[in-house]
């Protein structure tokens, strides 16, 4: 094991709010991107730590302390917890750098973003309410929305503070109690955050975390007969997985899959403002967003000129360590620095021209996981560029000829997670948005993975279901009609 040291050692899986021991005495190997070497231990829960903590959040929302509390104190609670990370944030943000290899003012972004789900969903908590419904003579009909009960969250390894945020902050608002299965590849802040929360006031059980591998710890979380519903962010291939073991115990799932998501450029839109953002969108975490926007659908007739802006924009951009906070850090593991290059390797095979280019910036330390940020084009449009998901820093530029042909190109992957619609003319940049199948289109802006009030999920591929803003509490939540007869 090439590691450095010293090694920050396994905590274990967070159970009533304590750190105890996982059952199989084993931990799992957690490597530093940035430096390609092991920096951390954690837990490798099975399937005994997850029964425990199944067990412990069916106390908590069935009879502990957790199911006394009104919906505005657990909104207090949840306030608390945004107040913390926010006292916490640089030491957050660091753990996050050093976890996952991006920039440092990523990571500051994203503790911040972390602290306002919490914020958000606070003061979300005791707003939501039920209507009551006209029915028959003599009866009175409330509508009540209620927790789904325990709720299992299975979170990827990009933005894992994010994610802790966004996935139990509407779950715990609305009065479920959560065990989380975090991604092993890295996972360190939501477990530093779940220690916030037991010091905030949480009460035992309401958040119980259980570390491991996703074959082990996520495969019997999802398969466990006593969750009520599980939330899960990841790949396709295990988003099947997940949903089966859903269906087998008729339980509900939201599905974040991730996406191929395009930008649509017109030959009337403003270049200044959109070059920036659509370079952007596609380096940010060096790529490995869900919602990145990996291909740029351009009019023919401006290709050259987007290009050379392109060109220009990214032989300024350059890959680092979070502490050299440049444009964007090295990819999660040596797989997925392997799949990027991959693409690399295809795409010079099959001869599609690499137009712009970044650089990995000299002095980066040996062994990280760096790749440059490229832009290819023009991709044919069956080509495994145009149509897979990187999840690295690659954006694919293709040629468009009229505004029917764009929204049949944007609409031609398997995916529908976001767009952005790029034109001065507000009637077609409406019409467009309108037509593209994904579950947010922006126009004249595009913000990649951000908007913590604003819907969020996937069409097609890209999974079923919302997260994110006020839908997430209804997600998270299941409605209970009440029927009563009176004289
Ligand atoms: O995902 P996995 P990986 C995409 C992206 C990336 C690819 C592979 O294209 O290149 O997926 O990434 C847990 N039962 N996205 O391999 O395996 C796992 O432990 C239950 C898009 O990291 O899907 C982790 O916690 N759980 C994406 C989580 O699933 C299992 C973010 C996601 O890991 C499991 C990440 C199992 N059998 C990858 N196997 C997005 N939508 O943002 C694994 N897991």
């Amino acid at each position: 094991m090439n590691q450095l040291s010293p090694l920050m050692p396994a905590k274990g899986v967070f159970i009533n709010n304590a750190w105890r021991p996982a059952a199989s005495g084993r931990v799992v190997d957690v490597y530093a991107p940035a430096e390609g070497r092991v920096f951390a231990q954690i837990a490798a829960g099975t399937k005994p730590d997850v029964d425990a903590a199944v067990k412990a959040a069916r106390h908590a929302v069935e009879e502990g302390a957790w199911s006394r509390l009104t919906a505005t104190e657990r909104g207090r609670l949840l306030s608390k917890l945004a107040v913390a990370i926010a006292d916490h944030a640089e030491e957050l943000a660091k753990l996050e750098a050093r976890d996952t290899g991006k920039p440092m003012k990523q990571a500051r972004a994203d503790i911040a973003a972390a602290s306002r789900y919490f914020e958000f969903y606070g003061g979300a908590a005791d707003k939501l309410h039920g209507e009551t419904i006209p029915f028959l003579a003599g009866y009175f009909v409330p509508t009540e929305r209620v927790p789904h009960g325990v709720t299992a969250h299975i979170i990827p390894w990009n933005y894992p503070a994010q994610m802790f945020g966004r996935t139990i902050g509407p779950a715990l608002a609305v009065g479920n109690a959560t065990v989380i299965k975090p991604a092993e590849d890295a996972c360190l802040t939501p477990l530093r955050m779940a220690e916030l929360a037991a010091e905030v006031g949480f009460p035992d059980g309401a958040i119980n975390i259980v570390p491991g591998l996703g074959e082990e710890a996520g495969a019997a979380l999802s398969a466990h007969p006593d969750i009520d519903f599980i939330a899960f962010t990841g790949s396709p291939e295990v988003g099947i997985l997940i949903q089966t073991a859903a269906a087998k115990n008729h339980i509900g799932c939201t599905l974040e899959l991730g996406g191929k998501s395009p930008h649509v450029v017109f030959a009337d839109a403003d270049f200044d403002a959109a070059i920036p953002v659509i370079a952007n969108t596609v380096v940010q975490n060096a790529g490995q967003t869900c919602s990145a926007g990996s291909r740029l659908l351009v009019e023919r007739k401006v290709y050259e000129e987007v290009v050379s802006r392109l060109n220009a924009r990214f032989a300024s951009l350059r890959a680092g360590s979070p502490e050299m906070d440049l444009d964007l850090g090295p990819v999660i593991n040596a797989k997925q620095k392997e799949r990027v290059e991959g693409f690399f390797a295809t795409a010079a095979a099959d001869d599609v021209s690499v137009v712009a280019e970044g650089l990995v910036a000299e002095g980066v330390p040996a062994g990280g996981f760096y790749v440059p940020p490229r832009v290819y084009g023009p991709v044919p449009r069956t080509h495994m560029l145009a149509t897979q998901e990187v999840f690295g820093p690659v954006l694919a530029v293709l040629p468009f000829d009229d505004e029917a042909d764009a929204i049949a190109l944007a609409n031609g992957t398997e995916f529908g997670l976001m767009a952005g619609i790029w034109s001065t003319n507000a009637s077609r940049a409406i019409r467009v948005a309108r037509k593209v199948k994904a579950g947010q289109v922006y126009v004249n802006a595009y913000g990649a993975g951000g908007g913590i009030e604003l819907p969020f999920g996937g069409m097609k591929k890209s999974g079923h279901g919302r997260e994110k803003g006020f839908e997430a509490l209804y997600e998270f939540s299941t409605l209970k009609t009440l029927i009563i007869k009176h004289d």
